[in-house]
């Protein structure tokens, strides 16, 4: 009879809760290449306005300062990938698209309490008082580096933690804990984005570099949910009709189109939000649009800022329509 080991019963739990892959690193800090980027994405300007990524740095990079003692990070992925049918006809000059990552319940909250589900358990089980951080997105901590390193997948072109079957559409989150755990292997499944280019061709504002480099000032998903204040006219006419978020280098990557779509009745899908009504967003108060968006992260980017989108939309689509203009997109009533 072989007795199961610990981290095999963490994996099957985490399996059960309702994950699709997991796996175990250490808590040391990530690799030195990883930190040069991220400091050189930092100085030269690349987070624009998320001043967050500035902070907490040492913490970022480093488990065990993020959390006193830290031993292991347990790193799970939960595919988000929509079934095709998801997509609604609806007239595209009056709704405007969002990310795929947004046409489901917010998933910080579907996540966050399976993790400490597992926390539970790890603890129920080894009888041990060790601590746990349970992160998802909003922590200080370098999510897809540590996922590489838990044996989750790679780091595409598109600078996406792609898992070998599930593809770019997951969403990662850990458990960072004092005790001790016996870590998985880092993935040695490489993306083969070398000879591909399809994301870096497909990302509409150059965001995506020919070198690998990433310019989050360029990003569509940037300037949509992070960016407040005016968009360039430049940047606004190549949003198209993208009013939260964007897809375009996840949705252009061979590993999307083979990977599996996300189990059903999972992450609650919000059909309402697949794509938005733009009247009815532009006629929101504060206050309804709070209940309209509480729960989703669409909520994220706050009623002045999706209000410029919508109005970027409605350019854009008058545009297509009459050809182009150059109205400047402001961002009324922000503060
Ligand atoms: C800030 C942020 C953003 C910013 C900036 C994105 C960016 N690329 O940095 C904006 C708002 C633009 C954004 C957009 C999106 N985001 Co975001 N975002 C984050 C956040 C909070 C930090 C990311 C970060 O550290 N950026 C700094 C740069 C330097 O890091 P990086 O590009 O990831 O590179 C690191 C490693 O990947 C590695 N690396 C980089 N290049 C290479 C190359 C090789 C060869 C190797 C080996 C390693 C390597 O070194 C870097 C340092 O650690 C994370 C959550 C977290 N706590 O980590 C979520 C996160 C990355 N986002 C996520 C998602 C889903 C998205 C969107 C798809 C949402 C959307 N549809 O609009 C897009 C995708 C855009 C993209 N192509 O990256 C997921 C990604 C899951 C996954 N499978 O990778 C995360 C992990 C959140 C989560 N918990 O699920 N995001």
């Amino acid at each position: 009879m072989t007795s199961m080991t610990l981290e095999q019963e963490i994996k099957d739990r985490a399996l059960a809760l309702g994950f699709d892959a997991v796996g175990i690193t250490d808590a040391s800090p990530i690799a030195d290449d990883d930190i040069a980027r991220l400091n050189a994405w930092l100085r030269t300007g690349r987070a624009g306005q998320m001043g967050y990524m500035h902070r907490n740095v040492e913490k970022r990079i480093d488990p065990a300062a993020l959390l006193k003692g830290a031993q292991s990070v347990i790193v799970v992925a939960l595919s988000y990938k929509p079934d095709g049918s998801a997509a609604t006809e609806q007239d595209p000059q009056k709704t405007a698209a969002v990310a795929q990552y947004a046409w489901y319940e917010d998933y910080h909250d579907f996540m966050k309490p399976l993790l400490f589900e597992l926390a539970d358990f790890i603890g129920e089980r080894t009888g041990r008082r060790d601590r746990f951080k349970v992160c998802v997105d909003s922590v200080p901590l370098a999510e897809r580096a540590l996922a590489v390193r838990a044996g989750l997948g790679a780091i595409g072109t598109n600078h996406m933690l792609i898992h070998p079957t599930l593809g770019p559409q997951v969403f990662l989150g850990e458990l960072v804990t004092t005790a001790a755990l016996k870590p998985d292997g880092p993935c040695r499944w490489t993306a083969q984005c070398a000879t591909c280019g399809r994301c870096i061709r497909a990302c509409p504002t150059g965001a995506l570099q020919a070198d690998g480099e990433f310019d989050a000032q360029r990003c569509i998903s940037y300037l949509t949910i992070e960016h407040q204040g005016d968009i360039p006219a430049e940047l606004a006419t190549k949003m198209s009709e993208r009013v939260f978020g964007c897809d375009a280098c996840v949705l252009a990557c061979p590993h999307q189109h083979d990977a599996p779509v996300c189990p059903p009745a999972r992450l609650r899908p919000c059909p309402n939000n697949i794509r938005l009504d733009m009247e009815e967003i532009l006629g929101l108060t504060a206050e309804s649009f709070e209940s309209r968006f509480a729960g989703s992260p669409i909520r994220r980017a706050g009623l002045a800022t999706l209000q410029r989108n919508v109005r970027i939309c409605m350019a854009n689509a008058r545009d297509r329509t009459y050809g182009a203009t150059n109205a400047s997109f402001s961002e009324q009533g922000r503060s």
